[in-house]
């Protein structure tokens, strides 16, 4: 029972941890743009540097087939997109000013972040 209970505590330790609390080293966009995976659960990169006052275009493929991964929203900055799978689709991200900005799919299992400095 004990030993139940300490499994449980270290996989909630877990799941806050990579949900919450994990952060990735951010991948640094360029003028070229970037791309993004879908895929199990998550964006590869999750955390974007963008330079701030500049647009930029994010190409996401999605590998997942679920329907969790069928769109990616950027709600601060309205807006979003619908992904097929195995096949680019190009996001134009507008110039933005500096800060932190979500995207998400739409039950924002998958999470990414946008950091605009
Ligand atoms: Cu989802």
């Amino acid at each position: 029972m004990l030993v139940v209970n300490v499994v449980g505590v270290l996989l909630i330790g877990f799941i806050v941890w990579w949900f919450w609390l994990y952060k990735p080293a951010a991948a640094i966009v360029t003028g070229n743009g970037i791309q993004v995976i879908v895929e199990n659960g998550v964006y590869t990169p999750a955390r974007l540097q963008l330079p701030a006052n500049t647009p930029v275009s994010v190409q996401f493929l999605r590998k997942d087939k679920s329907p969790c991964a069928a769109m990616v929203l950027f709600p601060a900055l309205e807006i979003s997109a619908e992904l097929t799978v195995d096949k680019l689709v190009k996001v134009e991200l507008p110039a933005m000013a500096k800060g932190e900005y979500a995207f998400t799919c739409q039950m924002q299992m998958y999470r990414g972040t946008l950091l605009v400095s």
